[in-house]
């Protein structure tokens, strides 16, 4: 059996495969960038399987999932990961396509991994999938308007798959972080400007992706009969503000 984890070229993905590949599973990393992958896997040798996979595509889903080896193919446990926001400018700033990108990579992506993966689960009566969504998804923000309703949405997703599951033993949880630097997460975000993108993890004692990778290996590690729903995590430096209000 393995564990299949899609954004495994970078950030939380990396740190997830690492710890999960350490732990002693067959741990498959899904990307884009098959050369991180490759560098990834003559680190952690054969226990790890690089997969070039572009969730914003469907029929690529399609082509990587049965390009698998035989003895690759049961997934006990999918991670998904992968995802990304573009821009921080308000709604009626913002560029379409980078909505585009968000809704077809963190929402219609991680749906049809999800669709493709569950039967096998449901009928072997094992497997969890546990997704990565954000505080983004319960907290508005200035900017957020797509990525975060994109989490939004994988909130509600886990909990409604949460109860079309119930008797098939399959368990569905969401985690959802805070500010966690040391990934290319606002890199991306800020299409390359590595200057603005470093300025979010200015002198604040952030979450780390090997942190988030702890918390889905704890998740993952109860007992068959335990589901953790959901976790929120921020760093301590993180907390609640008032609710804005505009004055004329
Ligand atoms: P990174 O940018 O460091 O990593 C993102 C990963 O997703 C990369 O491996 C990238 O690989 C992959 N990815 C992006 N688009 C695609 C695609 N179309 N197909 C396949 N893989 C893709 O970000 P993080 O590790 O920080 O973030 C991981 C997840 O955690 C995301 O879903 C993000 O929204 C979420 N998150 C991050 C937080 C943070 O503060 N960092 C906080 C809360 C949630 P490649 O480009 O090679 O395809
Ligand atoms: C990433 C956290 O606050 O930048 O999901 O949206 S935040």
């Amino acid at each position: 059996m393995a564990i299949l984890i899609t954004g495994a070229s970078a950030g939380f993905g990396e740190a997830l495969c690492r710890l999960f590949v350490k732990e002693g599973y067959q741990v498959i990393g899904a990307a884009r960038r098959k050369e991180r992958l490759l560098t990834l896997q003559q680190e952690l040798g054969e226990k790890f399987y690089p997969l070039q996979m572009d969730v914003s595509d469907q029929k690529n889903i399609d082509n990587a999932i049965q390009s698998l080896p035989e003895e690759w193919q049961q997934i006990e446990l999918l991670i998904n990961n992968a995802g990304l926001a573009l821009g921080l400018e308000p709604a009626y700033q913002a560029n379409f396509e980078d909505w585009q990108c968000m809704i077809q990579t963190n929402i219609i992506g991680l749906s049809y991994l999800t669709h493709k993966i569950l039967p096998q689960m449901v009928e072997r009566k094992n497997g969890h999938i546990i997704n990565i969504g954000s505080i983004a998804g319960t907290y508005p923000y200035p900017g957020g308007n797509v990525y975060g309703a994109s989490k939004a949405y994988v909130k509600q997703f886990s909990r409604n798959l949460r109860a079309d599951l119930a008797g098939t033993n399959v368990r569905i949880s969401n985690i959802e972080p805070g500010l966690c630097g040391g990934t290319e997460f606002s890199n991306v975000r800020f299409k390359g400007d590595d200057e603005k993108a470093a300025k979010v993890y200015e002198q604040v004692k952030y979450v780390t992706a090997e942190d988030i990778a702890n918390i889905v290996l704890w998740i993952f590690k109860q007992p068959k009969h335990v589901n953790i729903n959901s976790i929120e995590v921020m760093p301590v430096a993180q907390s609640y503000s008032a609710l804005a209000v505009y004055r004329e």
